[in-house]
């Protein structure tokens, strides 16, 4: 049997399970606060066309609207001023091998219950690296932190200095990029970046140092806590839009059942 054959059986029996890391789109899911003095996002909006009565009497359809950094989301290269000039950096130009691929899963959810401000380090992926073997090129490190379980509130944990929420600094991002060669970095949090990563060195250093080597982000991932560390295959798959600097997405993995 070929190895496509193999894959479609193996879905459709349930012996390769498809979990689904995504959070459902709603007006309610928080969206990210920047300084007052910085453009906002706009969370998830909708809109009534028709209901199966007189504005349309046997359909049903809505209009929508959103940041492209709404819900969970993908974000490109482009994204970041570091990005900018990252040949086919934009959602539309992003070559698709990079929407299928293997992902590790580095659970720190016990310290960042500890913490709110956890600061992921390259000594902690070189410690996981130890028990669960190296990060594999091209796949996605993928940060566990049992954030999504969170209601809206804590999601955001805002302070009066604002968000305090888990994030790597520049060495985890260097390492996973220069040593590891990563595909990109998905979280269960609002950014990639911890909640007070603008007071890092750079500022943003998974924004910065990810996108300006042409990498990916993942945001506001959930269902982690389902995944193996190592052998899970993740396809994420933004939409298509012209020039977009990222899109809500549906993310899902490919997991080999017991
Ligand atoms: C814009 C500015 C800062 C950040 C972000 C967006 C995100 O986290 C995002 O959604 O990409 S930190
Ligand atoms: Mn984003």
């Amino acid at each position: 049997m070929s190895l496509l054959q193999q894959l479609g059986d193996a879905v459709i029996s349930g012996s390769l399970k498809v979990v689904d890391l995504t959070h459902t789109l709603d007006p309610d899911f928080p969206v990210l606060v920047l300084p007052p003095e910085f453009g906002q996002c706009q969370p998830f909006r909708i809109e009534e066309v028709s209901r199966y009565d007189e504005r349309g009497p046997a359909w049903y359809w809505r209009n929508f609207s959103c940041n492209e950094h709404t819900g969970t989301h993908f974000d490109a290269p482009v994204h970041w001023v570091t990005g900018k000039d990252v040949p086919n950096g934009s959602v539309d130009t992003i070559d698709p091998n990079g929407f299928v691929r293997p992902a590790c899963v580095l659970d720190f959810s016990k310290e960042a219950l500890a913490d709110a401000d956890f600061v992921l380090k390259e000594e902690h992926i070189k410690a996981w690296e130890k028990e669960h073997g190296d990060i594999p090129a091209g796949s996605w490190v993928l940060f566990r932190t049992d954030w999504s379980q969170r209601g809206p509130t804590e999601y955001l944990n805002l302070k009066e200095d604002g968000a305090h929420s888990p994030g790597p600094d520049a060495s985890a991002i260097r390492y996973m990029v220069e040593t590891r060669d990563v595909v990109g970095f998905g979280v269960e949090t609002i950014g990639t970046d911890a909640g007070q990563g603008g007071h890092f060195d750079p500022p943003y250093p998974a924004h910065s140092l990810l996108h300006g080597a042409g990498k990916y982000g993942l945001q506001c991932l959930r269902n982690l806590d389902q995944l193996p560390p190592q052998g899970a295959v993740v396809i994420a798959t933004p939409l298509k839009i012209k020039a977009g600097s990222g899109s809500p997405l549906r993310v899902v993995a490919l997991v080999e059942g017991k």
